[in-house]
């Protein structure tokens, strides 16, 4: 079977582990011969992944979500940040704060910093980040194809009101996430790049092919969110044969990690697993979602979405395995017994 994920990053890369425990590893890259190497199934998962977390720092093209799920699904990744990698020293970050080289706020790792360089040269070649991508995973070999939604830029900008002026201005994602952790006033988010930025044709494929299709439990505004802007995304997914079935990122009407509810209630959307399956709206009434799976204990209804209940912590791949099984199957979809 075809399965592909909307993801973010920390809880979509942590979702992907239980959806390559449950199906097993597709080869990614593909092997240059199409069949699946052996210890491969024959199943197949495609991540999209969200680009708008991605950004220009010191020179180099950064993508927060694409290598999150590379490190994670790759072994890897720091478990304790959740982003950026294991062992990781910080001397290039010490040595361009001793230039007083803006920003000194972004965590930029020396082991991560390559993977930022090999980016960097591959697109001032002309690769698409598409391509990019999967030459990266050459090294990682994550098991699950990663496709970025869109080879543009598409970034994530937050329009805020600086510290001690009344005067609005649009700050990169990163810096509202990471310098001032979302504590400033926050009017709104816009997508900032190229204006016509749309799906890539693989991504446009997994939509088309799948068998069942997934929303991660990621931040529903600048993860879920940011890739349903991308042009063409939502007119995939409305006309998709494919279920869609999205996972609740909250539990007891609160978020694991990250900060959902700062980005929710700048839209005006309340964190429960009711309000945000609203918001992404019943397919059958001009919405994504055939189906809605919501923690143990929480209550949703929603017109036109079948909603099931589940345990959503994701403490292990098996556990988490057995969750997206829930999900597949509150909108008819089969999976393998864990075995
Ligand atoms: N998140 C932080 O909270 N602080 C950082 O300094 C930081 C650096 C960083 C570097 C590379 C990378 O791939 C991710 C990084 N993140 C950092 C996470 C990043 O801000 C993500 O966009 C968020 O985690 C949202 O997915």
């Amino acid at each position: 079977m075809k399965v592909t994920v909307l993801v973010g990053g920390v809880g979509g890369a942590r979702m992907l582990l239980g959806v390559r425990e449950l199906l097993g590893r597709t080869p990614f890259p593909a092997p240059s011969d199409g069949a699946p190497g052996e210890g491969e199934s024959d199943h197949s998962v495609t991540a999209i992944v969200n680009v708008g977390d991605d950004a220009w720092m010191h020179g180099v093209r950064i993508c927060p979500d694409l290598d999150t799920c590379m490190y994670t699904l790759g072994g890897g990744i720091d478990e304790e940040r959740a982003w950026g990698r294991r062992n990781e020293t910080w001397h290039a970050k010490e040595e361009l704060a001793a230039y007083g080289a803006d920003p000194d706020w972004f965590g930029l790792g020396d082991r991560d910093l390559a993977t930022h360089l090999i980016r960097t040269q591959m697109l001032e070649a002309g690769y698409r980040l598409t391509d990019v991508t999967a030459a990266l995973c050459r090294r990682w070999a994550p098991g699950v194809a990663l496709r970025p939604v869109s080879d543009e830029r598409h970034e994530t900008h937050v329009v805020i009101t600086p510290p001690g002026s009344d005067a609005q201005r649009a700050i990169h994602f990163q810096e509202w996430w990471v310098r001032y952790r979302a504590q400033v006033p926050t009017t709104g988010f816009a997508q900032v790049g190229d204006k016509d930025a749309h799906l890539t044709p693989e991504a446009a494929a997994a939509i088309d092919e799948a068998d069942v299709i997934l929303f991660a439990p990621s931040n529903p505004v600048v993860s879920i969110g940011a890739i349903l802007s991308v042009n063409g995304m939502r007119a995939a997914l409305r006309t998709a044969s494919a279920p869609i079935v999205g996972i609740s990122p909250v539990i007891d009407n609160k978020p694991l990690r990250g900060m959902a509810d700062e980005c929710l209630s700048v839209i005006g959307v309340p964190t429960t697993a009711e309000a945000i399956a609203a918001h992404y709206g019943a397919r059958c009434a001009a919405g994504l979602l055939d189906g809605w799976l919501i923690a143990d204990g929480d209550s949703a209804e929603v017109e036109g979405i079948a909603i099931g209940t589940a345990p959503l912590l994701m403490t292990d791949p098996r556990t988490t395995a057995q969750m997206v099984r829930d999900a597949c199957a509150l909108v008819g979809v089969d999976t393998p017994e864990l075995s």
